[in-house]
């Protein structure tokens, strides 16, 4: 039986909840540029743009049409049978793993429902969509909340535990990931290093399909319940 289990998702794992990916057909950067959206220098030289982008996937992610699938669901079950030997990292902003129930979670590029103060990096749970008037109580001037979201060229979050989990890990499962996106493409390496089991759920062949050593094709939705039980 597995002793500690770590579980990588990628946006492919909201789709079937309706939200879009970065990289399928349709996908998010078929509309903007990533260096105009993703990227500091992108808030810097147009914070309006990249607030309209993070905006109108709040707005979406809050429509009371987006809920958790099935996958979501057999995440948060595992969880609740490996209780502490399980930790979910995700790439993910959406907040469906946490509507399902997981608690061992990690969000290592941010959450779209919070905003974060640019100079004492406070965060806030977001009230109202970015803009001008949306600012921090932390400071005097207030400044103008930006997206807590990790842009390329930031350090993405919960690093050092994200390390020891995979240090100590016998399972490794990504699921709905390009693996295009470091250091988050990188974990399946970490996890071969230390002998763990590495599992892939995805409807393709992805950028480090070869690096694992079981692949499941299809959909989260249905491949991940079955992986569960
Ligand atoms: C950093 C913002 C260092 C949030 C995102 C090493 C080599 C090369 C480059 C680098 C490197 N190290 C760093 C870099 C640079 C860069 C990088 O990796 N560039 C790439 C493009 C080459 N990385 C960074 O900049 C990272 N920062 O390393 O900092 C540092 C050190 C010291 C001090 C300071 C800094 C930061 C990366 C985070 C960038 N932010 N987004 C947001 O807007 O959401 S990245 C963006 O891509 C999202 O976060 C997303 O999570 C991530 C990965 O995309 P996926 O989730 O995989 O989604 P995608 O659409 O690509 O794929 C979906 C998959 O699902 C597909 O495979 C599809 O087949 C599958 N699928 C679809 N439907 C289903 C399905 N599967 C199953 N079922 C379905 N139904």
């Amino acid at each position: 039986m597995y002793q500690q289990i770590v579980v990588l998702t990628g946006a492919g794992i909201s789709a079937e909840s309706g939200l879009r990916t970065f990289r399928d057909q349709d996908g998010l950067w078929e509309e903007h540029h990533i260096e105009d959206v993703a990227t500091p220098e992108g808030y810097e030289r147009d914070a309006e743009l990249v607030e309209r982008f993070y905006n109108s996937r709040w707005q979406q992610l809050h429509s009371g049409t987006v809920e958790p699938n099935a996958a979501h669901l057999a995440l948060a079950k595992l969880e609740a049978e490996f209780q502490g030997q399980l930790l979910v990292v995700t790439q993910n902003i959406d907040d469906l793993h946490e509507r399902a129930g997981s608690r061992r979670l990690l969000h290592m590029h941010g959450e779209l429902s919070k905003g974060r103060c640019p100079r004492s990096r406070q965060t806030f749970i977001l009230r109202e969509p970015f803009g001008a008037d949306n600012c921090c109580t932390c400071c005097i001037p207030a400044q103008r909340l930006r997206p807590h979201v990790v842009w390329f060229g930031e350090m993405p979050l919960g690093m050092d535990r994200i390390h020891d989990a995979l240090d100590n890990c016998d399972l490794f499962i990504a699921i709905g990931t390009s693996g295009t996106v470091y250091p988050a493409a990188g974990f399946v390496d970490t996890a071969n290093h230390h002998g763990a089991q590495t599992v892939e759920v995805n409807m393709m062949a992805p950028d480090r399909h070869s690096q694992f050593q079981y692949h499941l094709t299809g959909k989260a939705g249905e491949l991940v319940p079955q992986l569960v039980e």
